[in-house]
């Protein structure tokens, strides 16, 4: 009843500019760096290219902080290579997506500069303004005590009117109101102007943040001792959050042929997410969960300590993939299937062995995970090549991400206090080296001449020693590399309907080492095993000894050769971090 669509069938490819390609010799990445590898994507099997925010900004967040949403930043280049840049796209068959961040704006967009003005400014309800609480004492407290993602309070005292504005993450990106139309109104012309021009669709950054709970009321303390409180369950999908998607897509969306993918943080539970996403409400295709992502995450209520670390179980890791993957597919619920995106370390590094021996096998596992589920697939820049972290080694000076900046401040501070010996730190590093959002960050690994080939000049972020080595360069043609792995596999997929529509079935439950799965569409299915482990195994896919494995014909694998299946017992033996 769910017909095909092309965006279900599409590959995603998500670019991250600053750190694509240099084509000018700042040391930034650009928009004309990027045309000049349209026939790598092409070739590697993209659909659809995803740009993280181009427009200008003062990159307090590295874009995601935007004062002017109808401008590309300098430093990216010019509307005119935008355009250039799309019709290298479109000629090439492609599409091209933009970020549309409008939670929240610039602290340096017009809006803002006129909103803060003046209590009477005619924008100044197009954020979230509040008066400052007082206590018996007569000192000033903020409105709420929500805790910023990016540490401290969601609120910034402003001394030309004496109030409080929200802000769920910096200073510097105060949350927009949505609850006034005139908002809403700019919004959706600003959405057009992009459509209109030929963008494709849009990666909607924190959409299911938009609405917050009636009246901003305290969130439970829940983290005793701390200033603020982790208030995701206040502020994520709230009471009119639906209300304004769908308006939306009635204005806007619903005109155009295009994709849209929601990121909704703060959420774990699918049935808060699939009214997003099901066709029968009309408001986006698809949204990015984070249930996978955080799996090495620790978590306090429904929010997440994103640079800590917790070992993770692969129970619990097949377990939330296959409740996603099943999850009201016959109502039309489609997922956005991915691993790795600008705000996390490398999957390589999180979920495979990124040690010299295993790296290669486990990078190609991990795409066989990937690619062999459905869902529009995402790929990040670097995915393709088995990209890692970088080293231990590097100090603090090489993380750039405010998330992590702020992060390290405040348990610095914390650990000060009441104490007047030397901080140790070294335990935050070892998390930094784990989890930060700055091993994605890094350059991209084009060739081993000097900066990996990003830059002629100095890269705005170090480059990852290994580019000598592992690079596009060297992996191009190479029968054995990953890219080329990576292009079997999306090539596999594209014509083939069972591994984008068919059902999915853990044939694994249970086991901490194996997971293998089935895809099912009609008569024609497909069996994935995955060994996740450095050992040999012999697994017995459950359910499936009966099976008349004799028919069975091998497709793809991460080894030269493919290993032994009993026909009797239907064992198959894997090797370490064997794929097929
Ligand atoms: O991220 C949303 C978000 O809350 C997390 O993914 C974030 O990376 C993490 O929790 C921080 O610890 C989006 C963007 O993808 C991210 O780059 C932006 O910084 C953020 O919104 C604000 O626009
Ligand atoms: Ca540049």
């Amino acid at each position: 009843p769910f017909g095909r669509a092309w965006w279900k069938e599409a590959i995603v490819y998500q670019i991250y500019p600053a750190s694509f390609v240099d084509s000018n010799g700042d040391g930034i990445g650009d928009l004309n760096g990027i045309a000049s590898k349209l026939d790598y994507l092409k070739d590697l099997g993209v659909d659809v290219l995803w740009l993280s925010p181009i427009y200008k900004s003062p990159l307090a967040d590295m874009g995601y902080d935007i004062s002017d949403y109808r401008d590309i930043d300098p430093r990216y280049g010019t509307l005119e290579d935008w355009d250039n840049l799309l019709k290298g796209v479109h000629e090439r068959g492609m599409k091209l997506i933009m970020d549309l961040v409008v939670n929240h704006s610039s602290d340096q967009h017009d809006w803002f500069q006129e909103s803060r003005s003046s209590k009477a400014n005619p924008k100044r309800n197009w954020y979230i303004w509040r008066p400052p609480k007082y206590d018996s004492e007569g000192n000033r407290h903020p409105p709420n005590n929500w805790k910023a993602v990016f540490q401290g309070s969601v609120w910034e005292f402003d001394e030309a009117t004496q109030e409080y504005y929200l802000h769920l993450y910096l200073p510097q990106q105060p949350d927009l109101n949505w609850n006034n139309p005139e908002l809403r109104d700019a919004v959706w012309d600003m959405m057009k102007f992009w459509l209109d021009r030929g963008c494709d669709g849009f990666r909607m950054d924190v959409i299911n943040l938009i609405s917050k709970a009636e009246g901003l009321p305290d969130a439970p303390i829940i983290a005793p001792g701390e200033p603020y409180q982790p208030a995701g369950a206040l502020f994520a999908n709230g009471p009119h959050v639906h209300k304004y998607i769908q308006e939306m897509n009635a204005k806007v969306l619903s005109k155009y042929d295009i994709m849209t993918v929601g990121e909704t943080p703060f959420t774990h539970d699918p049935s808060l997410l699939a009214p997003y996403v099901l066709p029968r409400n009309k408001e986006l295709d698809m949204v990015f969960h984070f249930e996978i992502i955080r799996v090495d995450t620790p978590r306090i209520g429904n929010d997440h300590i994103q640079l800590a670390f917790k070992p993770w179980k692969l129970t619990e890791f097949k377990e939330i993939i296959t409740r996603w993957q099943q999850y009201k597919r016959d109502e039309g619920f489609w997922n956005a299937t991915y691993l790795e995106n600008h705000d996390h370390a490398r999957s390589v590094s999180r979920f495979g062995n990124d040690s010299d021996q295993w790296r290669m096998l486990s990078a190609k596992l991990l795409a066989m995970l990937q690619v062999m589920q459905s869902g529009t697939q995402y790929v990040y820049q670097g995915q393709e090549l088995g990209l890692k972290n970088f080293p231990r080694s590097w100090g603090l000076e090489e993380y750039k991400d405010v998330a992590t900046q702020n992060y390290w401040n405040k348990i610095l501070k914390q650990r000060k206090a009441g104490s007047d010996k030397e901080v140790d730190m070294e335990d935050i590093l070892d998390d930094f080296a784990k989890k930060a959002r700055d091993h994605a960050r890094v350059p991209m690994q084009w060739d081993s001449s000097p900066n990996a080939g990003f830059t002629a000049g100095t890269p705005w972020m170090r480059v990852n020693e290994d580019y000598r080595t592992w690079n596009a360069e060297n992996q191009i043609g190479d029968g054995a590399s990953i890219l080329e792995f990576w292009k079997r596999l999306l090539k596999l997929r594209k014509s083939n309907l069972t591994l984008i529509y068919g059902t999915f079935e853990d044939v694994s439950e249970g086991s901490e080492k194996v997971f293998g799965y089935i895809r099912r569409l009609r008569d024609s299915w497909y069996f994935i095993a995955l060994n996740f482990s450095e050992e040999e195994i012999t697994f017995v896919p459950r359910g499936e000894q009966t099976r008349a494995w004799d028919s069975l014909n091998y497709v793809v694998g991460n080894y030269e050769d493919f290993p032994s299946v009993d026909v009797n017992s239907g064992a198959v033996r894997l090797r370490g971090w064997e794929a097929i």
